[in-house]
Order: structure tokens, then sequence, then C-alpha cells
């Protein structure tokens, strides 16, 4: 197995500390699940680290009984199951809202992202075994063994999500331990949402009447209109962001590549949170004309990523490629970033664009 520097060395990185890196594109769309060592690491403060002997998950709140489990305990107790599920970051692809105004953030590309076979154990078998009070409005928080500005790292989703099938704790990302960067001995995976919702390092999980109320959960991760500015954020105006929006990215070629007249092949990916994909649509002058590409699409894998494949006749020139996704219920894709642009730099969705030169 490699360490962490070797895998460092095979990404984009945009921080280290905290550790902050994303796969080149055409590396990303090399394989449906992405390999640990290409899967993009969005960290908020130190990489805990772990022995999985020490470890225990404390279950407490409004259950009947707090629970202590090792990870033991966890693996031994409840059944296992595997979902594939992509994680995408709420800041990816914010590097291009940049040329509308400034953003805060890491400059991420399209790479933000990534696709995983997660093994675990369901968050609501646990929760079960804890046994939740009754009460309609509740949440379940979570706190990491993290520690971003003197707080621990903590966020919290609905208890209807919790509780859904797809949600897990899990111990092993493509059929292996975790990795030390992305939560290892466990983590939640929250298909469909956006990554901040996915906590990895897991020490605490409460069931509680509110959302937490851990900085990372009541103050950052909010949709903001374009007027609003870090000044005058107020966070019980913003949106909380959860589900992902339907987004689209040109993983092959990358910009700025040489290209030969004739035919090229596009390639990449489309993504929703809680949507299928139907169709990926792909233009070779900047949107002006479009042509459908062909979805590789396995029906089995309703929270991961669809990957699209187009070939596109080129002439001699400089040209924009340009795509847009549509989903089941027939929506699509912004196409100008100032439709969405917002200070925080969340849910770049508008047409991704890529410049190649053909001769
Ligand atoms: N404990 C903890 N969990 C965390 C984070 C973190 O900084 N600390 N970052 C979150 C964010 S914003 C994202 S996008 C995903 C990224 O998961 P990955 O690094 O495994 O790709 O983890 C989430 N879970
Ligand atoms: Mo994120």
């Amino acid at each position: 197995m490699s360490n962490l520097a070797e895998r460092k060395a095979r990404l984009i990185v945009h921080g280290e500390t905290p550790y902050n890196a994303e796969p080149p594109l055409v590396r990303l769309r090399a394989a449906y699940l992405t390999p640990a060592d290409d899967f993009y690491v969005r960290c908020h403060g130190d990489l805990p680290a772990i022995a999985e002997d020490e470890f225990r998950l404390t279950v407490d709140g409004a259950v009947s009984t707090t629970l202590k489990l090792s990870l033991h305990d966890l693996r031994s107790n409840f059944s296992h199951v595997v979902v594939t599920a992509t994680m995408q970051c709420a800041g990816n692809r914010r590097a291009d809202m940049r040329v509308v105004a400034p953003v805060s953030g890491d400059p991420w590309d399209g790479g933000a992202i990534g696709t995983a076979e997660w093994t675990g154990v369901r968050l609501a078998d646990v929760l079960r075994e804890a046994g939740i009070h009754d009460g309609a409005d509740k949440h379940v928080a979570f706190e990491s063994h993290d520690t971003v500005e003197g707080h621990p790292y903590g966020v919290s989703i609905p208890l209807a999500k919790a509780l859904a099938p797809e949600t897990l704790l899990a111990f092993a990302m493509n059929g292996e331990p975790l990795l030390p960067e992305h939560g290892f001995p466990l983590r939640a995976v929250v298909p469909g949402y956006a990554g901040v919702r996915s906590p990895k390092w897991l020490k605490r999980i409460t069931v509680q009447d509110r959302p937490s109320d851990n900085p990372i959960q009541a103050n950052d991760y909010r949709l903001y209109p374009p007027d609003v500015t870090a000044e005058t954020a107020d966070p019980a105006k913003g949106h909380t962001i959860n589900t992902m929006p339907l987004n689209a990215v040109i993983c092959e070629p990358m910009r700025g590549a040489e290209l030969t007249v004739g035919t090229n092949r596009i390639r990449g990916y489309a993504i929703s949170g809680d949507r299928a994909v139907v169709r990926v649509d792909v233009s070779g002058n900047g949107g002006r004309s479009w042509a459908q590409a062909s979805l590789e699409h396995d029906a089995n894998t309703p929270f991961a990523w669809t990957f699209w494949t187009i070939a596109l006749d080129l002439p001699a020139g400089e040209h924009e490629l340009a795509v847009q996704a549509w989903d089941e219920a027939g929506q699509t894709q912004p196409s100008d970033p100032n439709d969405t642009w917002n200070y925080k730099g969340y849910l770049n969705t508008t047409w991704h664009r890529v410049r190649v030169s053909v001769t």
C-alpha cells in the first residue's frame, strides 16, 4: 500500500494544512470506481491518527440506551451493506466561479468528487439498536476527532435521511479499510448529500431536536444570493446545502488540449443528488448546437455518477466544448456563472466549458 506522501504526489494539492487535493480530470474519468489513491481529499483541520483498538463510537441523545461501540462491535453486531455512492464537495468546480468575482475557499476544479463502493453498517440499524425516542422533527448530529478552529468537526442530517437505507457508517472503501485521510477507522456516508454531511473519523452520534450547533453546520455550507458578502452573510437566511444539484463535467480532453482534425472522443461525468441523469448534451461550439452523448449507466447505483462519451467531428480552429446534463424531471443546468455566483463559491453547476485547439 502507498503512503500519504506518495498519494499526495499523484494529486493537485490545494493546501497542506489542512490537506486538500484533487485528481486531474483525465485520471478521474479512467475508472467508474475511483481508486482511493486518486480520490479527492477535503479536510477542515488536522488529520487525526486513531488506533483501531482504542476506537469507540458513542451513540447518545434522544435514545433509550447510550451505546459505546468498538469497531469490532460494529462489524459483528450489525449486517454489512455495500453501497456504491459518489462523494462530492459543495465547492466542486468553484474555480470557474472566479470569472464573475473572487470567491472564498480552495479553487477546486471538477475533481472534488469521486465514487466508491462503501462497506459498512446502516446508520438506521445502529440508531434502532439504541432506540430512538418518538418525535417528528429530529436530527442526527455527528462529532468527529479532528479539530477545526478550536471545535471538533460537527454536522447533522435530518432523521429521515439518517434512517434511509443508503446512509452508512462505513469502514471500507472499494473493499479496503479507509485510508487515514478518508476517515479511518469509521466515517459516515450520506449518499446524494454534499460531502460535508459525511463526517470522517467519527466519535459521537447524537439524536436531538434541532440541527447541530457546531459552526460547520450552523454557519458554513450555506447558499446565498449574489448580493450577499462575507460581511453581510446571515446564516439564518442562507439555505443549508444538503442534496446536491445536477452537474456535469468534461474530463477528457482537458482545457488547452491540442487535438487533431476529425473525430475526437469527449468523455466526462454527470451527477445529481436525488434524481436520475437521463441525458447529456455536448457542444463543440460553445453551446450554439448540441449532440447527445451516450450514457454508461448502471441502473443499480442511483447514488453514483453517470459516465458519458461522445465522438465529435471537430474542424481546424479554436473551439469551446460545453456540456449540459438533463435529469428525469427535465431540468438542466444554467449556462452562465453569473446566474448562480455566490461569495462562498458553492454549487457551481453552470455548463462546463473546455477550450481546445484543433489542427
Ligand atoms: N471529520 C471531518 N469530516 C469531513 C470533513 C472534515 O474536514 N472533517 N470534510 C468534509 C467535506 S467538506 C467533504 S467534501 C468530505 C470529503 O471526503 P474525502 O476527503 O474522503 O473525499 O468529507 C467531509 N467530512
Ligand atoms: Mo466539501
